[in-house]
């Protein structure tokens, strides 16, 4: 098995934060993104959709999306279970991957790939070439302002422990990761939203949180 990683990358830190938390030790290869590694036409080999993360299996597949390797991992290695216990805990942790995906992580994406100039013409990641759209990545800040004052109120709010459940689960290390990310676009959540700063500092101390 072979994991493909980026460390600045927030798709690959997710499944980084995933074999910390089950006590994995996976070989792991660095593809530079900085350095355009994802295009080389040994990378394309591994990964035609040129991106990370990528996981190679003993058996020759390759799963190129971060949640389905999450998953996969969470199938082979159940304890601790990241993505519930039981049929409703595992769908009200779905449900929340999904919304934290489309309204934390697409936001932070959009305002940063909209804009650096590291981006231009690559506003989308793969191998087409989309141009920048300024204005995209303006909404894209709007959006991760409004993303954290309502995961705010989410926190302020929950019936579990953690996020979605009692146990610590992949929305909470999700929403870790879009949180921290968003530092890439210069956005931090405001001073006064108690509860989002308080559930991060619990998972700072996690060792995963250094992954
Ligand atoms: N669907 C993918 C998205 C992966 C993705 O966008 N990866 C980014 C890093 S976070 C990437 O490889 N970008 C390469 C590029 O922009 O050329 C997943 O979640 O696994």
């Amino acid at each position: 098995m072979k994991f493909y990683d980026y460390g600045m990358a927030p798709s690959p830190r997710k499944v980084r934060m995933v074999i910390v938390e089950k006590g994995l030790d996976i070989p792991t290869e660095m593809i530079d993104l900085a350095q355009g590694e994802q295009f080389s036409d040994a990378f394309r080999a591994v990964n035609p959709h040129c991106t990370v993360p990528a996981l190679s299996l003993d058996e020759g597949q390759v799963l190129t999306e971060s949640e389905a390797i999450c998953r996969y991992l969470e199938e082979a290695h159940p304890e601790p279970p990241l993505f519930g216990r039981n049929a409703l805990e595992k769908a009200q942790i779905t449900e929340r991957i999904r919304q934290l995906e489309l309204d934390g992580y697409l936001a932070v994406a959009e305002a940063l790939r909209n804009t650096a100039p590291y981006f231009k013409d690559r506003a989308l990641p793969g191998t087409e070439s989309y141009a920048q759209i300024p204005e995209l990545g303006e909404r894209g800040r709007q959006r991760t302002q409004a993303f954290f004052s309502k995961l705010n109120q989410q926190l302020e709010n929950k019936q579990h422990e953690w996020i979605a459940s009692d146990d610590f689960s992949m929305a909470d290390i999700l929403a870790y990761i879009i949180v921290d990310f968003a530092k890439r676009i210069k956005l931090s959540p405001a001073e006064d939203l108690n509860a989002l700063h308080q559930w991060m500092a619990s998972i700072d101390q996690r060792a995963s949180a250094q992954a």
